[in-house]
């Protein structure tokens, strides 16, 4: 599981979480999508059996993609003004996906539930012994944020692609920022910016009643 000569380093990845947050503490999707894009990038790179996760990110990450760069595109520079633009337009669907079911409010709340995740495995690889499983530290993560909005059979599928990860050691090598303790010191510094992103926006959803969006 060697990183490709060139391959790209996951410390320029997590970058993206911090330089998405503005002074203001708005959040700005330009950098957060770029974030989200080299995460799946990354996810790709660990192989084929992980597909039916990038699909489903990369879907995501398409539709914000859309809004930020269409007729509508000052609406969508962060995601403070992204919440306030849809809200007063009635462009949210509320109680069941109808009229727009792909707003950017309940695709953005994919994606920041997925973010949990992201913090807490990230966290957990930092923390973890030497000789730690990744597989299980994913799968902790995970049951411990993004299944409960899974079905079961994402559930399974999920926990079954978790199994073919990597040792720590090695999934910390692939992560392409140097040795191991390059490595957790990297992760050390990124989390904060991950955690302020996720923090962030929880809070606007919740003031906005956004966490259920269906
Ligand atoms: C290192 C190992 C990576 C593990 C990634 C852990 C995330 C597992 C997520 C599995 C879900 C894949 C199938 C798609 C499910 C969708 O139904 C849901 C809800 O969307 P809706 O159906 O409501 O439109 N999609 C999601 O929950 C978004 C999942 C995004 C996952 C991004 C992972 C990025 C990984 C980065 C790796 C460093």
């Amino acid at each position: 599981m060697a990183a490709a000569p060139g391959a790209f380093s996951l410390r320029e990845v997590l970058a993206g979480f911090q330089e998405c947050v503005t002074e203001q503490r708005e959040v700005l999707l330009g950098p957060y999508l770029c974030g989200w894009r080299g995460l799946v990038r990354f996810l790709n790179g660990l192989g084929a059996i992980f597909s039916f996760i990038s699909k489903d990110a990369v879907a995501k990450i398409q539709i914000m993609e859309n809004y930020c760069g269409g007729e509508r595109r000052e609406e969508y520079r962060t995601l403070q003004a992204m919440v306030r633009y849809e809200l007063s337009g009635g462009l949210v669907d509320l109680q069941r996906r109808s009229a727009h079911p792909d707003s950017g409010c309940r695709t953005v709340l994919r994606l920041h539930r997925a973010l949990r995740w992201l913090q807490l495995f990230l966290e957990g690889l930092r923390t973890a012994r030497q000789d730690a499983s990744t597989s299980a530290i994913c799968t902790d993560s995970y049951n411990a944020s993004l299944a409960a909005y899974h079905p079961w059979v994402v559930r399974k599928a999920a926990v079954v692609a978790f199994c073919t990860l990597p040792s720590r050691d090695a999934f910390l090598e692939v992560m392409n920022v140097g040795g191991p303790e390059e490595a957790v010191e990297m992760l050390g510094d990124a989390l904060p910016h991950i955690r302020n992103v996720y923090g962030i926006t929880q809070e606007l959803y919740e003031q906005h009643h956004l966490l259920d969006l269906p």
